[in-house]
């Protein structure tokens, strides 16, 4: 029994707020350029382009949740209001207020929420292009509520489980799964929406590729029930027995619908150097293929985020003797493809 229909939903989350660096917004319009829709549906897949979430534009995905949604929450008939009053004198009591652009981030991955509720609600593989890692709380939140048993493999150089509290930058893009966990103790403007997702169990999340955590990051996440596999992991045990643990640990009796949250800085620079936050000893080509080839054989991988393609930073691709020409593109970026491709069930034979 499949859990979702061969066809892919794409959704282009083109943001930056969530961190410094112009460019990662680029990503949504590089990857179609790249040629992916072609490619896809070579692959046996219908491919329907649901378009680039626009933050500052109505909501095209208006659902029943945001129309009950609390006093405050960052509906579109919010737009333009005062910000801050809406939410009375309080504020600062209940409101953390040190995230960077929480306003535009909230109500951007707001947005992602509902069209990625809409596309698994109609049995779509949903595909959710970033932008930075932010979007990755609204696509999760709007899959865990039309799919509340998902489990997730968070690919990442980074832990993304700061919360307000420890970011040493105030970037969102270092907060999401934190958020997500529900280990936010205050509210963030931009985001009461959250407040009405279910939140994701610790046991359900697993990190692959870890290697640059900040110290109390660290230490929450040590004490917590999230599953850490760091990049010594998978120097010690492979990246096959790495998804074996990961993959049994997040969802012991092989019956869960899953997310991949594939953030590019997983790899290590030399493969993927179109990306802002770049760490060290990372990834290998064949490793992080290997990620996705491993769940497409599960047949239970029935979204993927795929963030932090940075393209205005990307180096351009070397021609190699066997390159798919049907896919175009920089370096990262043509990554960026082949990855979405073997999570679909591309195989090398
Ligand atoms: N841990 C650092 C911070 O919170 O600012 C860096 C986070 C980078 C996050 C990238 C997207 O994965
Ligand atoms: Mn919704
Ligand atoms: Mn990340
Ligand atoms: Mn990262």
């Amino acid at each position: 029994r499949l859990l979702c229909d061969k066809t892919v939903a794409y959704i282009g989350a083109p943001f930056n707020d969530g961190q410094e660096l112009k460019g990662v917004d680029e990503g949504p319009k590089a990857l179609r350029d790249a040629g992916l829709r072609a490619y896809t549906m070579k692959m046996g897949f219908a491919f329907e382009d649901w378009g680039d979430i626009n933050p500052h534009a109505p909501s095209r995905y208006t659902t029943v949740e945001s129309s009950t949604s609390l006093k405050g929450d960052s509906d579109d008939s919010m737009e333009g209001e005062g910000e801050g009053e809406a939410h009375g004198s309080g504020e600062s009591a209940v409101y953390y207020t040190n995230v960077k652009n929480s306003r535009e981030v909230g109500r951007a991955c707001k947005k992602i929420h509902d069209a990625t509720q809409h596309a698994a609600a109609e049995k779509k593989f949903v595909l959710t292009i970033g932008g930075d890692h932010s979007i990755a709380a609204g696509s999760i939140a709007g899959l865990l509520t039309e799919r509340p048993d998902l489990a997730i493999i968070w690919v990442d150089a980074h832990g993304d489980c700061n919360t307000p509290e420890t970011t040493p930058s105030g970037n969102y893009h270092g907060m999401p799964a934190a958020h997500l966990l529900g280990w936010f103790k205050k509210l963030v403007p931009g985001f009461e929406w959250m407040q009405k997702v279910p939140t994701l169990p610790e046991n359900r999340i697993a990190f692959v590729g870890l290697r640059d955590l900040d110290p109390a990051e660290k230490d929450m996440m040590m004490h917590s029930g999230v599953h850490c596999f760091t990049m010594q992991d998978v120097d010690r045990y492979g990246i096959s027995k790495v998804m074996d643990m990961a993959l049994s640990k997040i969802d012991p009796e092989g019956r869960r619908p899953l997310h991949l949250s594939l953030d590019v800085d997983a790899c290590d620079p030399a493969v993927a150097p179109g990306t802002g936050t770049k760490a060290r000893g990372g990834l290998t080509y064949r490793e992080v293929h290997y990620i996705c080839e491993a769940m497409a054989e599960t047949s239970r991988l029935t979204s993927m985020d795929l963030v932090e393609i940075n393209p205005l930073i990307d180096t351009p691709s070397e021609d190699l003797h066997g390159d798919d020409p049907d896919i175009k593109g920089t370096q990262t970026v043509r990554l960026g493809v082949e990855l979405i491709a073997s999570a679909l069930g591309k195989t090398i034979m």
